[in-house]
């Protein structure tokens, strides 16, 4: 949680991180009853907080469909990241993984921590699997199917140009685009969207993953990973570690730049998807992943921080967009803003300035043909408080002492 001092900055990141944690504790408490369906949602929110939250607001039949989607797949996930499992034990795991989730007693350990628990308890993943309607399944198997060939494929590859990068992410979050909108179509809710759309809605998520984990994936014990395509990252550096070095700072910020130049590519993809859906919670369960990530790229555009640490969005700026996240207008709204946050970054001496600026132009003209950027409330510009701060002040520690009341969580009644 921000510290006080973020949050006195951001008054009314107060209210929406409020809601959150009230719709966090909810979650909590519906939890299934039979064993391996709870697990399941136990374990959902354990590897995924974010997009358990957007989860669990789906209704009953979807929402199992697309947890079991997210735990096979996150499953498959480990195998892949596991640095220390030799390549010709990995290869066929990741190419039969479709198989094993019919088979309750498969199992194989990898990965630490929750990630661990996930492979170890498999078998109740595929119990609820079984469960689900046959429709589901199908979909199911088949991305894990293609996913599995794709990830075995790039595990004695590395993703050198723009091309092989595209590749992977379609492989990773492409394929999960697909097998949602697939999911949707098959609860009734949706119409079936195009592959080329559905597909650009993960790779916009993965490549802003790939993007602000650079750090992190370098830094990978005990190989490094490595997903910047070297078509973009050789312009500027001779090995992709260099980055990382001060005295490569401004050769890095511009590989940066560059590297999401090419992720605003499929913004207009993603409004397109988006404002073909009908159902309000698959609509939230879409947007606000979306949302995040073209925050996150306005955070970190330009930002020496990617390369020194991690650079995530202020959670109460998440709650903001979890909370005011309702329709199409919202989401004009918050690409509009966010990408005026991305122009004012720009600086005239970037070599990709033209370029990226000609994207968020076109990011800005799809916001505003839209016709729905009408009043609403603004991310960027923080509305002035009308209230003086020590009425902040009180009102942040009547909060706390409120919140710290609900989390004692002593029963009234001890009957
Ligand atoms: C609408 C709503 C959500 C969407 C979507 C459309 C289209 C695509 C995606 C979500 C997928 C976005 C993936 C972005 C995050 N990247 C990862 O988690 C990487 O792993 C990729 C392989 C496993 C994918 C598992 C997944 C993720 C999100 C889902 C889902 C399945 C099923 C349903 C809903 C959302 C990344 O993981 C490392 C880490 O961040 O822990 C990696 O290894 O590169
Ligand atoms: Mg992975």
């Amino acid at each position: 949680m921000g510290s006080l001092g973020t949050v006195l900055k951001h008054p009314d990141d107060i209210y929406p991180l409020f809601k959150l944690k009230m719709a966090a504790r909810n979650v909590g408490k519906q939890i299934p009853p039979e064993p391996h369906w709870g697990f399941c949602y136990k374990m959902l929110h354990k590897v995924s907080r974010s997009f358990s939250l957007v989860i669990q607001q789906l209704g009953p039949e979807l929402r199992n469909a697309v947890c079991i989607f997210y735990l096979v797949l996150r499953a498959l996930d480990t195998v892949e990241d596991d640095t220390s499992i030799a390549s010709d034990i990995k290869v066929p795991i990741l190419k039969n993984f479709h198989q094993h989730i019919y088979d309750g007693d498969w199992h194989f350990s990898c990965g630490t921590k929750d990630y661990k628990v996930l492979m170890d308890q498999f078998h109740l993943v595929s119990t609820a699997f079984l469960e689900l309607g046959r429709s589901y399944q199908e979909a199911i198997e088949d991305i894990t199917k293609r996913m599995g060939a794709g990830m075995a494929k790039f595990i004695c590859k590395e993703v050198e140009t723009v091309d092989d990068y595209d590749e992977y992410c379609h492989y990773v979050a492409g394929l999960v685009g697909l097998g949602l909108s697939k999911l949707f179509y098959a609860s009734k809710l949706e119409d079936l969207a195009p592959d080329s759309l559905s597909n650009s809605m993960g790779l916009f998520l993965q490549k802003t993953n790939i993007i602000r984990d650079y750090l992190e994936d370098i830094n990978e014990i005990p190989k490094s990973r490595m997903f910047w395509p070297r078509q973009i990252w050789s312009k500027y550096v001779n090995k992709l570690e260099d980055l990382k070095y001060d005295e490569n700072s401004i050769k890095a910020v511009e590989c940066l730049n560059d590297m999401i130049t090419n992720a605003l590519l499929h913004v207009e993809d993603c409004l397109k998807y988006m404002s073909a859906l009908r159902d309000p919670a698959v609509f939230r369960f879409c947007a606000i992943p979306q949302i995040m990530a073209i925050g996150t790229i306005a955070l970190c555009y330009n930002n020496i921080e990617v390369f020194k640490g991690v650079v995530k969005m202020r959670r109460g700026l998440t709650a903001k967009v979890i909370d005011r996240t309702k329709s199409m207008s919202d989401v004009y709204g918050a690409f509009f803003d966010f990408s005026c946050l991305l122009k004012m970054k720009v600086e005239k001496n970037d070599p990709n300035a033209t370029k990226t600026l000609s994207r968020i132009e076109a990011i800005q003209k799809t916001c505003r043909n839209s016709g729905l950027l009408n009043k609403r409330s603004s991310y960027m510009v923080e509305s002035k408080p009308s209230y003086n701060s020590v009425a902040i002040i009180a009102v942040f520690i009547l909060l706390s002492i409120f919140l710290a009341f609900l989390s004692t969580k002593q029963p009234i009644h001890s009957d």
